[in-house]
């Protein structure tokens, strides 16, 4: 499975189209001779430019038609109005390039110098034509470049994001609950990883998203593709973990810590599930002191680490779609 941007095709740069179109014109105009040459060059020239540039328009999805993950995530990176008015751009010099085709169509005619003129002047309109959507064709060029290494997350498989502070065990919990470790995909534009390993339970496969830097600071010092990002994961997400750290290693507060996940709870409309890591650096008494959350585990130890995994795929209790047996 792959997601919706994987598989996008290279997009051609205006010059790189142009000699392409030109020089398979050329090849198929030596094949003949007189006014069927210029008209063979015509016929091929045009229709690699209109052909190519459809296929770029075509290879994208449709974003309205997308899940919302994706769609909120491509937007955030390369913005989908811009991305859909440099589509539409393309679109209008394919069409333009069939265009001129025609209209050159009809006035080859006559002798052999005249055919030769018209069709050179029908190739400066092509190449004026692609030339003026080159800014177009890179920016998709980028757009597809950004997106095409957008992690493998699936928003049809149940998912368990996990947040929490910097240094409280994120990562350490899911890679010891999930076979991960080589999973992980890059977001480009975040300044960390992001990680995505899958446990199984029941036979059903559940995805576990750390998301560090992302959900780690108030709502309002994010940037904009952050917003976005955390709005897909807000999407994406069937249950939340965060991890809180009460044995002062991380080297945040609790207080923050907590206001933290009261601000997860509070964004988020699915499960949101508390606990405290690192309790092997607490003594029994210690202990006893933080019971606002549902759990207390030692990642380190492996000490309830089971059981929070347990509680949060219960939590987001997934059914899966049973065939209906309709006899
Ligand atoms: N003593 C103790 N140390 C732990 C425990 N869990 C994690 N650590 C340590 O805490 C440190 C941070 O753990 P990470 O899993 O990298 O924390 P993180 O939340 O992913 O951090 P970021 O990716 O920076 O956001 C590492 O040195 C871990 O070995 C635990 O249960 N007990
Ligand atoms: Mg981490």
């Amino acid at each position: 499975m792959s997601h919706p941007f994987e598989s996008l095709p290279t997009t051609p740069y205006a010059d790189e189209l142009i000699d392409k179109a030109f020089s398979r014109a050329a090849r198929a105009g030596r094949a003949k001779s007189g006014v069927d040459a210029q008209q063979s060059m015509l016929l091929t020239a045009a229709n690699i430019i209109s052909d190519n540039l459809e296929n770029v328009v075509t290879a994208w999805p449709d974003f309205d038609a997308l899940d919302p993950f994706y769609d909120n995530l491509a937007d955030a990176i390369v913005g989908a109005d811009d991305l859909r008015q440099q589509l539409n751009e393309i679109g209008w010099a394919s069409r333009k390039a069939t265009d001129i085709r025609h209209e050159y169509e009809r006035r080859l005619h006559g002798d052999d110098e005249t055919a030769r003129k018209l069709r050179k002047q029908a190739f400066a309109r092509l190449a004026d034509v692609v030339e003026e959507i080159d800014d177009d064709l890179r920016a998709v060029s980028e757009a597809r470049e950004q997106l095409r290494d957008l992690p493998d997350i699936r928003p049809d498989e149940p998912t368990i994001v996990v947040a929490g502070y910097p240094n409280v065990g994120k990562s350490s919990f899911v890679n010891s609950v999930t076979r991960a470790k080589n999973e992980e995909a890059t977001y480009p534009f975040t300044t960390t990883q992001i990680h995505v390993g899958h446990a199984e339970h029941e036979h059903i496969r559940y995805q576990l998203i750390d998301t560090p830097g992302l959900l780690d600071r108030p709502p309002e010092e994010r940037n904009d593709v952050e917003s976005q990002a955390v709005s897909a994961l807000e999407h994406a997400a069937d249950a939340v973990l965060v991890v809180l750290d009460p044995s002062g290693a991380s080297g945040y507060p609790l207080d923050a810590q907590r206001a933290l996940r009261d601000d997860v709870a509070a964004r988020f409309d699915v499960p949101v599930l508390s606990v405290y890591n690192k309790i092997d650096r607490l003594d029994d008494g210690e202990r006893g002191e933080f019971d606002d959350a549902e759990f207390q585990m030692s990642v380190e130890t492996g000490e309830h680490v089971d059981a929070v995994l347990a509680a949060v795929i219960d939590a987001v209790g997934y059914e899966p779609e049973l065939p209906i047996d309709d006899e």
